[in-house]
């Protein structure tokens, strides 16, 4: 869904400003079905209801792990907006679990290699603890690739501990 969106925009641009319009009105429904809209967490059912941004747990309920497809959840959880906050937990070491870490690697390459040369690291193996850290989309229409670094970026290469988002505006507010 990441790419898609970029196609998206003429309908963002020509949907924001036919929703200014309809403010201006005061007329909310204006012949725009707004159930139909394929966006999850879509637009305001009511003026109180208007979403900031968001936080997320990264895996859900499932944390950061192993064996779990991340690509799969971003993809199920998305579109992720700009300044929505991603929150990453994970247990720290112990004798029988393997550590974790986040890095955030530096383009699409670099990623389908998990390649760790270049990464900038958001967390390391005892940061993901307790209510985990948090990390916020600041850079609108990036993508960002996340991965975990432990050995050497196994768990990047062999199960699908890596994701990337690409955070866009809010098109409502
Ligand atoms: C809007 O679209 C949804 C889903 O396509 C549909 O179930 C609903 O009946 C539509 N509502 C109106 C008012 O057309
Ligand atoms: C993870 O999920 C994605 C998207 O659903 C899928 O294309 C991919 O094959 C899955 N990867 C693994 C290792 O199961
Ligand atoms: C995102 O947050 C920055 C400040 O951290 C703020 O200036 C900006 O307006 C916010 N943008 C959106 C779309 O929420
Ligand atoms: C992880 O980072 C924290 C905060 O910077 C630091 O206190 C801790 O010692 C580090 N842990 C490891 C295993 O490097
Ligand atoms: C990846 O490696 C870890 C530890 O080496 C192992 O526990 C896990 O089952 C492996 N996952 C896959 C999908 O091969
Ligand atoms: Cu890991």
């Amino acid at each position: 869904m990441g790419g898609s969106t970029f196609s998206m925009s003429p309908i963002l641009m020509l949907t924001a400003s036919m929703l200014a319009v309809s403010m201006a009105n005061k007329d909310w429904h204006f012949g725009f079905n707004y159930t139909s809209w394929p966006f999850k967490g879509g637009p305001p059912q009511s003026q109180n209801d208007t979403p900031g941004p968001r936080k997320i747990v990264v895996g859900g309920s499932k944390n950061w792990q192993l064996n779990f497809n991340y690509t799969d959840w971003a993809l199920k959880n998305g579109p992720f907006y700009l300044n929505d906050t991603l929150v990453f937990k994970y247990d720290p070491p112990t004798p029988n679990t393997y550590p974790h870490s986040v890095y955030l690697l530096p383009n699409l390459q670099s990623f389908i290699k998990c390649d760790l040369r270049n990464a900038q690291k958001l967390g390391n193996a005892t940061q993901g603890a307790g209510e985990g850290f948090e990390f916020v989309l600041k850079r609108p229409w990036q993508p960002h690739y996340f991965a975990c670094g432990e050995h050497d970026g196994i768990h990047c290469m062999n199960g699908t501990m890596k994701f990337f988002v690409m955070p866009i505006y809010r098109w409502y507010r």
